[in-house]
């Protein structure tokens, strides 16, 4: 049940203005795993896949400019029930409804700009996970501080 994986991203505006060592940070210290990570511009193309789900929306060709805009920082990370936790730390998708304490709620206004995005369920976050990564750069590996973490 620990083995529960989600796909997390910093966003171009979360890399542009320097938070990508906060939001790893959150979770590093909350006592996630991190699995996997890379730095990358991707493509619209991939970027269409990676939203098809939101493919007709309104906003889905502007989300999509903007998050080819630049690099993006894409991770994997592991731990019980991480795919519902990452959401609560990341915040609403409206930064405006974010709590204090969330990323979004600390350090975005605008929908368009918050700065992070996180699976939004197990099964979405399997897909994401390959979409993303190749299978042989997700580590597999124990932490020395998991007996630590959980009990
Ligand atoms: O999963 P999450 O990122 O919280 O929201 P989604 O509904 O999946 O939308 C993806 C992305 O699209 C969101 O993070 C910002 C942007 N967006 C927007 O610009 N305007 C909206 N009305 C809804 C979403
Ligand atoms: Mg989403």
């Amino acid at each position: 049940k620990s083995g529960e994986r989600t796909f997390l991203a910093v966003k171009p505006d979360g890399v542009q203005r320097g938070l990508v060592g906060d939001i790893i940070s959150r979770f590093e210290k909350r006592g996630y795993k991190l699995v996997a990570l890379k730095l990358q511009q991707v493509s619209e193309d991939h970027l269409r896949k990676h939203y098809a789900d939101l493919k007709g929306k309104p906003f889905f060709e502007g989300l999509v400019k903007f998050m080819a805009s630049g690099p993006l920082v894409a991770m994997v990370w592991e731990g019980l029930d991480v795919v519902k936790q990452g959401r609560a730390m990341l915040g609403e998708t409206n930064p405006l409804a974010s709590k204090p304490g969330s990323i979004r709620g600390d350090y975005s206004i605008d929908m368009g700009r918050n700065i992070c995005h996180g699976s939004d369920s197990v099964e979405s976050a399997k897909k994401e996970i390959e979409l993303w990564f190749d299978a042989k750069d997700l580590c597999d590996y124990k932490k020395a501080n998991d007996v630590w973490v959980y009990e």
